[in-house]
């Protein structure tokens, strides 16, 4: 049994191995598979326009973008300017099963870890649903996830994601500072080249 945060902040559940390996698998290939029409691309940070290290996507009628200007979601592609591609139908269950939302998610964040790339802490407050959880989904190799307060420079507590592993973040939770300090790129061979999946679940609008 791996370890995990138990000083918890309310409303953060951690699923361990919620998804057995096949169902891991299958996943990955239908990502996979919608990206090539709804490609990764290389986000950059407001105001300094500096590379985020993760290379992102998204799936589902709005999409997290983030450029020199700033923050937001959109329904398009930034550099294709379509239409994002369709959240997996299991991700859609997975909401509905572990959300507690009386609507469905509007955006399915595709976060890409190379060997070498990490998430800086960070709040998530660009929805207008606050009161919706965020449903994350690792997928590969290992990360090393921390999870703080409700201010930059509250306690902080470092877990282990492996792929599988859900993580439900309702309550106060969700307004908790968090990030990926690295990944272990050897630890799983799932997603090409020993990297990490992320899939983070959002509803945007109130519902
Ligand atoms: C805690 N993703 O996409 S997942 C993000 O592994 C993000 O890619 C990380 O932070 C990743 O914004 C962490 C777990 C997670 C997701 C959303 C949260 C933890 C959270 C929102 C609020 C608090
Ligand atoms: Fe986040």
């Amino acid at each position: 049994m791996r370890a995990y945060i138990r000083s918890m902040i309310e409303g953060f559940r951690f699923l361990p191995e919620y998804f057995p390996p096949a169902a891991q698998k299958a996943l990955v290939g239908e990502v996979l598979g919608i990206l090539e029409t709804n490609p990764l691309y290389r986000g950059a940070m407001p105001r300094t326009g500096k590379p985020l290290s993760v290379r992102n996507t998204n799936l589902g009628p709005l999409g997290w973008v983030s450029d020199i200007k700033g923050y937001r979601y959109q329904p398009v592609h930034p550099v294709t300017g379509e239409a994002w591609g369709p959240i997996p139908e299991t991700l859609l269950k997975l909401w509905e099963d572990v959300s507690d939302y009386p609507a469905p998610p509007e955006a399915c964040l595709v976060n890409w870890y190379e060997a070498g790339t990490k998430l800086g802490l960070h709040i998530d407050a660009d929805e207008d649903a606050k009161d919706a959880p965020v449903v994350s989904v690792s997928l590969g190799s290992r990360a090393l996830f921390r999870l703080g307060g409700l201010e930059r420079n509250s306690p902080t507590s470092s877990m282990r994601l492996a792929s599988g592993d859900v993580v439900v973040l309702g309550g106060a939770s969700r307004r908790a500072y968090h990030g990926v300090d690295r990944i272990w790129p050897d630890s799983s061979t799932l997603v090409p080249g020993g990297g990490r999946i992320n899939l983070t679940l959002r509803r945007v609008t109130r519902a």
